[in-house]
């Protein structure tokens, strides 16, 4: 997993009935941070491209540099962690 400590290109993946993507979205914001979104509902082909990429469709999922990160537990520990080291640098 890509470490916090410096500029990464974000991009979440989520669809806006997912409870879980909601909580994600919603502590990036209250971080400051502006992620790039990908909706596998209403999108065309970002489902497909979540399955190649992570042999799955569950989201929210993470992408930092291209690494995968699923869990929003997980993804919001990284979020707050980024948020506070780029904050300081
Ligand atoms: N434990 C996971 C649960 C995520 C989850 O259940 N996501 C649902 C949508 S709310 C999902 O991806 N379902 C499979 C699918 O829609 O293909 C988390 O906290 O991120």
């Amino acid at each position: 997993m890509p470490s916090a400590d410096q500029d990464r290109a974000l991009v979440l993946f989520k669809f806006d009935a997912c409870p879980f993507c909601v909580c994600v979205m919603r502590h990036a914001e209250e971080l400051g941070l502006e992620l790039e979104m990908r909706d596998t509902r209403s999108e065309d082909g970002a489902r497909d491209e979540l399955r190649e990429k992570t042999g799955g469709t569950q989201v929210p999922c993470l992408f930092i540099d291209g690494v995968a990160l699923l869990e929003s537990a997980d993804i919001n520990r990284w979020l707050s962690e980024y948020s506070s080291r780029s904050a300081t640098s």
